[in-house]
């Protein structure tokens, strides 16, 4: 289904026609409103004339996370405070948070790119949606609670967080769509079945976003709670939700190209890579008036295919986020990305997708310890079988990470559970 099917599947032609007058547009917008970048694109020497075609972009000088925070909390926004109608960080980890303002026109277009979503999904006016995102800061519950609004579905608030609460309201309302992050949906399963209320629920539809989760883990996440469950790429910086999202073909995700434009660079040397190749996702926003970003370096990792999509849409199509260029993991200078751990895991059916990642540094060498919990604790009481599934779990793991690693096999439920963006890896070396 389609919310805007018009620009959805335009020809590609027009979309680059439409990219390249707005990226004009942009370009003056920011050397005439924001102070930052008029003094960036100046040193670089790129008047607004200077963009005659879209590879023109290559002279604009990228944008970083530093950047936003080098001018907290509102030194980049396009507009005054009067025009700036909402505000939304992410949090982060240290220090202060990176802030987002939106003007009235962004919130527009913000909850048409979700709506666009959650159609692509399947989501309709017939939904009862929970949203079970915390509401706050955080771009992910309002961002969506507009776009499904958008559409006509029911949107039933709930937040992140009080999971018994969320699963009665699920059955007494009969909700039809979970939004959430993978983690919170493997938990709300989890409990749900330990209520023994899994047999009551009526989901069909799961909108998830916000952190990675691998084919296998969703296939189990949609077993358990018998749903179909797209998954959403966004990030505060560019928007929120809605830059970009799967359809039911599910063969990557559709980026709203008439509001975003992408790049792949290769994240060590800044170089633009070939069409089709895999590196760190680059996004200049070309209708953003409270905070434009150009060439906004996201640090993610992925691909991106050009070719029209069989449900018809013809906005490109990025590859899953195959981790973050700063998750990635050296491990005795090897690459590793925790998602190769995770697809590795979750073909055994005696662990639980529970798990943890521990890097430790002894005599200068690197250590990787994975956690991971046993489905059942009762395989504890069988040492020959434990032992067996651990070398079986560490033979796997080699052959994909080409390294060697601990594998500890915990008990059900000792490792933590997340409400939102699930934390994996403990990283000691740093400490
Ligand atoms: O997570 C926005 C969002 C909310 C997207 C709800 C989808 C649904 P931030 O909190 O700023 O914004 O985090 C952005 O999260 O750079 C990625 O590393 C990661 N991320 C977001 N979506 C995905 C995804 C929101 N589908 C950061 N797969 C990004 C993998 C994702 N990682």
């Amino acid at each position: 289904m389609f919310f805007q099917k018009e620009i959805e599947t335009m020809p590609r032609q027009k979309i680059e026609e439409l990219q390249l007058e707005r990226l004009k547009w942009l370009v003056k917008y920011c050397f005439d409103n924001v102070p930052f970048y008029n003094k960036r694109l100046s040193e670089a020497g790129v008047a607004p004339e200077k963009i005659k075609s879209l590879s023109d972009i290559k002279y604009i000088p990228y944008t970083t996370k530093d950047d936003i925070r080098d001018t907290y909390p509102f030194g980049l926004f396009g507009q005054p405070m009067k025009k700036i109608v909402r505000i939304h960080a992410s949090s982060g980890t240290t220090g202060k948070p990176t802030v987002v303002g939106y003007t009235k026109n962004d919130l527009e277009n913000w909850s048409d790119c979700v709506a666009r979503l959650c159609a692509a999904a399947g989501a309709t006016d017939e939904d009862i949606v929970q949203i079970a995102f915390g509401y706050g800061l955080f771009t992910g519950a309002l961002g969506l609670h507009y776009g499904l609004e958008k559409i006509g579905a029911t949107v039933v608030p709930t937040s992140s967080g009080n999971t018994e609460k969320q699963i009665m309201l699920m059955q007494d309302f009969k909700t039809t769509a979970l939004v959430s992050t993978p983690s919170y949906a493997q938990y709300i399963g989890e409990m749900a079945r330990e209520m023994g209320v899994i047999q009551n629920m009526n989901l069909r539809l799961g909108l998830f976003g916000s952190e990675g989760c691998t084919e296998e883990m969703r296939g189990q996440i949609e077993k358990t709670l018998g749903l179909f469950a797209t998954d959403n790429y966004g990030m505060s910086e560019l928007m929120g939700p809605g830059v970009s999202g799967e359809c039911e073909f599910r063969c990557g995700m559709h980026i709203a190209e008439d509001h975003f434009l992408a790049e792949v660079i290769d994240s060590k040397t800044g170089e633009v890579l070939p069409k089709g190749e895999q590196g760190e996702l680059v996004i200049t926003t070309l209708t953003k008036e409270g905070i434009p970003m150009l060439r906004y370096r996201t640090k993610d990792i992925t691909q991106i295919n050009y070719e029209p999509c069989a449900c018809g849409r013809t906005h490109a199509r990025m590859a899953k986020i195959k981790g973050r260029s700063d998750d990635m993991l050296k491990i005795r200078g090897v690459n590793v990305f925790p998602s190769q751990i995770e697809s590795v895991l979750m073909g055994f059916d005696q662990i639980a997708p529970h798990y943890q990642l521990v890097v430790t540094r002894e005599n200068f060498s690197d250590a990787l310890e994975v956690k991971v919990e046993l489905a059942d604790s009762s395989l504890l009481e069988n040492y020959g079988e434990l032992e067996n599934l651990q070398k079986k779990i560490h033979h796997n793991l080699k052959t994909v990470l080409g390294i060697d690693t601990k594998v500890s096999l915990v008990e059900h439920k000792s490792l933590e559970r997340f409400q939102g963006k699930a934390k994996r890896i403990v990283d000691l070396r740093k400490s």
